[in-house]
Parts: C-alpha cells; sequence; structure tokens
C-alpha cells in the first residue's frame, strides 16, 4: 500500500488523509468501489454542517450509548467504509458495550470479508461473526446482499449499529421491532429518516465520542438509562442537523467569499 504524499500544512490535510486511507483499503478488498463515492457525498454534507460535532450529534450519541448498554443482544454492523475509517474504534466500542462485530456487506464481492475480518482481528477482535458460510440466515425483506446474516448476531439482536448504511436494510431491521442506531451525515437519507436514533455526524468524529460516552454512562443505573433514551426524539434530531446546515450556508451566503488569501478556510 502506498504512503501519504501530502503535507501536514495542506489546509485540507485531514480529509485528504481519510481518503487516503480509503482509496489505500480499495486495495485491499476492504473498501468496495461504491464506498469511495458514498464517501463523497458523506464529505459534502460535512462541509455544509461545518465538520464538526453540533450538541444535538452529542444528544444522539448519547441515547445510542443508552441504547446499547440496555440492550440484551447488541450487534455492531461493520461495512467496508467504517471497517477502513474505524477499526479500532469499533473493537473498543463492541469491549465496553458488549456487543458482537459482525461484518455485513452491500457488496459481498469474493475475500471482502476476510479482509474486514482481518482488520479487525489486527485492532484486537477476539470474535468476528457474519464471515462466509457463518452469515447462514437470510433476512427476505432485505433486497441485497446485506439479507445475509449470522443467526448469532443481527439475526437475534435487539438493537443494531448501522454506520454508513444504504436505507433498504434499516427499514427491515426497524419492522423487525429492533432498534437501529444509524450514523450519517445525510440526514435527507432513508437510512437517517428511518432508523431508531441518527447520529448526523462524520463517522470518525462520532465513533470516539461514542466509545466515551459507553464508557461514561456504563455506571448509571438502567433507569437513567432509560431517560436518556425517552428524552431523545430522531425527529427533532434530524429537524436541528437540516436547520444547522441552512443556517450556516445562509450566514456564509450574506458574506459570500469566506476563504482568505492568506489561509483561512
Ligand atoms: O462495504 P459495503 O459493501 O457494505 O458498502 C458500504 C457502502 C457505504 C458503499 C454502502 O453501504 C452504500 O452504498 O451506502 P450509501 O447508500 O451510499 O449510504 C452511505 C451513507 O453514508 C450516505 O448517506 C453518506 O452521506 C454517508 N456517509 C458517507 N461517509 C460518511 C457518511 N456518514 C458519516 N460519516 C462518513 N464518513
Amino acid at each position: 500500500m502506498t504512503g501519504t504524499h501530502v503535507s501536514r500544512k495542506h489546509p485540507r490535510a485531514e480529509s485528504i488523509r481519510i481518503r487516503e486511507r480509503l482509496t489505500r483499503h480499495i486495495e485491499t478488498g476492504v473498501v468496495a468501489l461504491a464506498g469511495l463515492i458514498a464517501h463523497g457525498r458523506g464529505e459534502a454534507f460535512d462541509y455544509i454542517l461545518g465538520e464538526k460535532t453540533t450538541p444535538s450529534a452529542r444528544r444522539a450519541i448519547a441515547a445510542a450509548a443508552a441504547s446499547l448498554l440496555l440492550a440484551e443482544h447488541p450487534v455492531l454492523s461493520v461495512n467496508g467504509n467504517v471497517a477502513a475509517l474505524c477499526a479500532e474504534e469499533l473493537v473498543k466500542l463492541a469491549k465496553a458495550s458488549n456487543a458482537k462485530l459482525e461484518v455485513n456487506l452491500f457488496h459481498r464481492l469474493p475475500g471482502r470479508e476476510a479482509a474486514i475480518e482481518k482488520l479487525l482481528r489486527d485492532a484486537g477482535a477476539e470474535e468476528v461473526l457474519g464471515v462466509g458460510d457463518a452469515a447462514s440466515a437470510r433476512i427476505d425483506e432485505v433486497n441485497s446482499d446485506r439479507r445475509m446474516v449470522d443467526p448469532r448476531g443481527i439475526l437475534v439482536a435487539d438493537v443494531v449499529f448501522v454506520p454508513l448504511e444504504d436505507g433498504d436494510r434499516t427499514e427491515a431491521l426497524r419492522r423487525m421491532g429492533k432498534t437501529v442506531i444509524a450514523v450519517d451525515l445525510n440526514p435527507l437519507s432513508r437510512t437517517a429518516q428511518l432508523a431508531s436514533i441518527t447520529i448526523v455526524d462524520n463517522i470518525v468524529r462520532a465513533m470516539p465520542l461514542l466509545v466515551s460516552e459507553v464508557e461514561r454512562l456504563r455506571v448509571r443505573r438502567k433507569e437513567e438509562l432509560r431517560t436518556v433514551i425517552s428524552e431523545f426524539s430522531n425527529e427533532d434530531a434530524l429537524s436541528d442537523a437540516m436547520r444547522r446546515m441552512e443556517e450556516r450556508l445562509h450566514a456564509l451566503a450574506e458574506k459570500g467569499v469566506y476563504i482568505e488569501l492568506n489561509g483561512g478556510r
């Protein structure tokens, strides 16, 4: 895999570093080509959002942490993009919330599941569900390879974490009575709209915050966790995200040019 050639002084160094990580993982088979397109869509929304975690996303993170902690069978569904960007955080989250990690792909191409499993094991995972024949159960309502699930994982889960998801499965999982936690920078996506809890934030910012929140709430009584969840409204969270984008664009439009020649962004 090739290394980076971008100077740290580049005003968009972090964004380029993330892109490079994804493109490197095209070579390893972890990331699907469509994953690059998906990332580009996410980046565009992040640009409008201001590339910061909003107070409303923090409330969604708290509700997500409480749901994972109250779950009997929490499962973290892992796709190529999320594995490439956050393997270590996924393992930390699984350990902190006692959740299982399951590889579940939209594009189940030869070798991809094994490549993702390796990445997760290298990051410290002891068990990875959903690889190869282990994904022997089917959710018939799902119209993609994502219908293949592990009978020890997503099939029996009561809470499923589905970062960077395509809408079809979220709807099917909700219909099955499961709590679905999504991370999606696009508040208009079907996933964002249909999930029980949507964290409108970049996965690279949201994951460390979610791990810390699970660690912080772990010692709380179940009653307190239930209150955190009942005080959260996904409708309000999505409205907040859209309002934030609208207000930011409005403020920037008033200014016109907002990038200065001497280094401002
Ligand atoms: O690895 P696979 O085969 O399971 O495929 C994974 C992708 C992501 C390609 C697949 O699930 C897909 O096609 O997803 P979509 O339908 O493009 O949806 C992905 C959503 O994630 C979009 O709404 C993007 O805005 C959002 N997104 C992309 N990058 C990020 C993001 N949200 C948060 N953080 C990101 N870094």
